[in-house]
């Protein structure tokens, strides 16, 4: 089997990774071995996991047979599969300006989307996995997801319906997704202020596998309503 992924289905930038797969009709087990990991649990911090990957997150592919090769990071992941695929419609490459501005979102992703899971999503799922614990005030989780659509809506938004300006959707986009999309998911809140930015979700939604990659975050919002949070 050439390629290993490492991951979980709650992790936004494996999911990421999974729904490129899932359009490119790669199925586990087939094209790739799924491996799963449980950063709730400590998996990532597990020497097991750490030889193999020293920064210690996942998403991360090995490559046994292909110089035994190892890389994490989900946009470098995604970046790497289109170019050794040559699966120029998720990664332009007609123009070296198209691929740059696909960089430069996949660079700023991690100080601005990101956001949506360190600040808001991580503790929605801290109170599930501890119902006893503090309360969460779901007003002020509201206020920063809000300021970070319209950040992404004002500087990604603008020039066309996809981001960046790109008429068709990119890695940019898969990339993304997984983070504005799982606040409503979760219930958080209804809906964005931004209209650019529910637009934008809903022709994203209408990708092909976007139920099947999210089925595991539906669950987590089912028992999220069950537990009351
Ligand atoms: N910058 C990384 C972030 C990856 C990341 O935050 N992974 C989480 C799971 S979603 C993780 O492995 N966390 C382990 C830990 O915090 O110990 C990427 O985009 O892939």
């Amino acid at each position: 089997m050439g390629l290993r992924l490492y991951g979980h289905w709650v992790s936004q930038p494996a999911r990421s990774v999974l729904w490129l797969l899932h359009m490119k009709d790669k199925a586990i087990g087939r094209d790739f071995d799924f491996h799963k990991v449980e950063p709730m649990k400590g998996d990532t911090r597990k020497s097991s996991f750490t030889d193999l990957f020293p920064t210690a997150r996942s998403p991360a592919i090995h490559e046994p047979d292909n110089n035994d090769f190892k890389l994490a990071e989900g946009s470098a992941i995604l970046q790497y599969l289109c170019e050794k695929n040559n699966w120029e419609d998720w990664y332009p490459s007609s123009d070296l300006q198209s691929r740059a501005r696909v960089n430069e979102y996949l660079s700023s992703h991690h100080t601005t989307s990101r956001r949506c899971t360190l600040k808001v999503f991580h503790p929605v799922m801290m109170s599930i996995m501890k119902p006893e614990g503090p309360a969460v005030d779901y007003a002020a989780l509201e206020a920063v997801s809000q300021k970070e659509a319209n950040r992404f809506s004002s500087t990604w938004l603008q020039n066309g319906p996809f981001v960046g300006g790109f008429e068709a959707p990119t890695i940019a986009d898969l990339f993304a997704y997984t983070e504005f999309a799982q606040i409503p998911q979760m219930d958080i809140f209804e809906k964005y202020d931004d209209d650019r930015v529910e637009e934008w979700l809903a022709r994203m939604r209408e990708l092909p596998h976007h139920d099947d990659v999210h089925r595991s975050l539906f669950k987590l919002t089912a028992l999220k309503r069950k537990l009351g949070k």
